[in-house]
């Protein structure tokens, strides 16, 4: 069954459509039609703020626990909702069911974590200098959010920003990715009708990225805008930076990652590669922490190597609805991309994992393949062997199902080889050795690092995100994210009936540091 959606500003569905009208697809199934989709332009975009921006007071004015109640709500229904909305996520952008379901679960797992927030929002009650002073701090509301996201996690990372944004009582713009926007507006009626939101609280825009980007621009001029938050490339991040920095706002980015798993010697192989299996293909690579390279110690290189390839050839890949490790590139224009990505293999490199590269087809076929490989785009698995620190390949993100491999021969040059790159978001050592688990720790630049773990895989309550090429150092989820929608006021208050000036009419004591102890 295909749905017509639209942009909704103010709870109201916009008639028309000013951008273009496209088709969503099952990227399993490219025939058919997910949702009909009516795209608006910059100034629905700066309409959808305008409405923000007036429904926020209001919003901002309800108790900060009623707020929490309704997330508390939210929570609920995407529960109630939760196979539909993960059927959903499977068939507009090609994720295996049982990881769509697992997204879904992360979007109860993050109204689990905020809906006792409404009842904290701590500020403090700090010591002053004077007498009959006291001192405080508040959490004030951002104002209006503007919340631009992926579609490769398509009601997950969403939901990262929303909840917290809202229960923190700001106003919310969203912007989902044009491939996913059945997934946008399913995840929109939720919170919209199950946390009992008033029209303007949250609005949603469905428009392409340039439109989107002039639209921000001009809402930025107008003052309508106060705080903007990106998943998405590195590209787009650093233009987002760009244009918030001129508005002296610093954004929330969330961007691209060339995720490194180092293989010690002491490492449990099978443990290993499987991660490695599980983080390099699993959503057909197309994860900001999907693994990049494998950095394998040369001792330990054939013997990986020999096994990673086998496990990747056994791997099923096919229909995202039956036992799949992965399914579908996302959208065609993904599949675009990671064409170019393939050109990168050089005659130095030896190719593993499958039995051919590039799209899955009758004429390219992969073994084991699950359904029809023609109506999709479906690419085979390619382990890229004997990668060097100057390739293309090992320097780039590779959004996709493929895996660099290379060897090193002391720790700190494995440390060297992950940071090379210039990204910083997850990372991975699989080691038997405490002083090699802190030494990776310390020297790798990623937000996030994995002890004998998948570089994917985080849960939705510690710190999520990554610093030079990955983002500007904001983190989301967990307590770490109010910073990013709320404001720090301070606030003091004399009661001494006198002006007491700070610095100088504070009473000095008479310490006498000469003093000691008697032998
Ligand atoms: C992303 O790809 O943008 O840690 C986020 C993970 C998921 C989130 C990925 N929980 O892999």
């Amino acid at each position: 069954m295909s749905r017509n959606i639209t942009s909704i500003i103010a709870g109201t569905p916009v008639a028309g459509a000013s951008g273009a009208r496209i088709a969503s697809t099952n990227p399993a199934h490219t025939s058919e039609v997910v949702a009909d989709v009516s795209l608006g332009d910059a100034g629905t975009f700066v309409a959808a703020a305008q409405a923000a921006r007036q429904a926020q007071q209001a919003w901002a004015d309800v108790p900060a626990p009623v707020r929490g109640r309704s997330i508390a709500h939210i929570g609920r229904v995407v529960e109630a909702n939760a196979e539909s909305l993960a059927r959903l996520v499977t068939r507009e952008i090609g994720k295996p069911y049982p990881e769509a379901l697992g997204e879904v679960r992360e979007i109860v797992d993050t109204c689990d974590f905020f809906l006792g927030e409404g009842r904290r929002l701590y500020g403090q009650t700090v010591p002053s200098e004077m007498p009959d002073k006291q001192l405080f701090t508040f959490r004030n509301p951002v104002g209006v959010v503007s919340v631009i996201t992926a579609g490769n996690f398509p009601v997950a990372v969403p939901s990262w920003y929303l909840i917290p944004a809202l229960l923190c009582g700001n106003a919310v713009v969203w912007k989902p990715a044009d491939y996913s926007p059945a997934c946008g507006a399913a995840l929109f009626d939720l919170i919209v009708h199950g946390g009992g939101l008033p029209d303007g609280v949250l609005n949603l825009v469905l428009a392409d990225g340039e439109s989107t980007f002039a639209g921000l621009e001009q809402a930025l001029d107008q003052g309508l805008v106060d705080k903007v938050g990106f998943t998405g490339s590195s590209a787009v991040g650093s233009r987002i930076g760009e244009l918030t920095g001129r508005h002296l706002q610093s954004a929330c980015l969330e961007l691209g990652g060339k995720n490194p798993m180092v293989v010690t010697p002491s490492a449990d192989l099978d443990l290993a590669v499987e991660a490695a299996l599980f983080s390099g293909f699993g959503t057909a690579g197309q994860r900001c922490t999907s693994l990049g390279t494998v950095i394998v110690h040369e001792s330990v290189h054939d013997d990986f190597i020999a096994r990673f390839d086998k496990a990747t050839r056994q791997a099923t890949v096919g229909d995202p609805f039956s036992d799949v490790v992965y399914g579908p590139m996302l959208d065609e224009k993904f599949a675009q991309r990671y064409e170019d990505y393939l050109g990168w293999v050089q005659p130095h490199h030896s190719v593993l994992g499958s039995t051919a590269t590039g799209r899955i087809t009758v004429a390219n076929p992969r073994e084991g393949f699950t359904g029809d490989p023609e109506a999709g785009i479906f690419y085979h698995p390619v382990i890229v062997d004997g990668v060097r620190e100057d390739d293309a390949i090992f320097l780039n993100e590779t959004f996709g199902p493929i895996v660099g491999v290379t060897t090193y021969r002391d720790l700190g040059d494995a440390i060297r080889l992950g940071n090379l790159p210039g990204y910083g978001l997850s990372s991975s050592i699989y080691t038997n050795e405490p002083a090699e688990v802190f030494a990776f720790r310390r020297g790798i630049s990623a937000g996030m690092v994995s002890i004998n773990n998948s570089t994917s895989g985080a849960e939705a309550h510690l710190p999520f995100g990554g610093n030079g090429k990955s983002g500007n150092g904001s983190r989301q989820s967990g307590v770490w994210v109010l910073d990013q929608f709320t404001r720090w006021q301070s606030m003091n208050w004399d009661y001494s009936g006198r002006l007491q000036k700070a610095q100088m009419d504070v009473t000095e004591l008479t310490p006498d540091e000469s003093f000691r102890l008697a032998d």
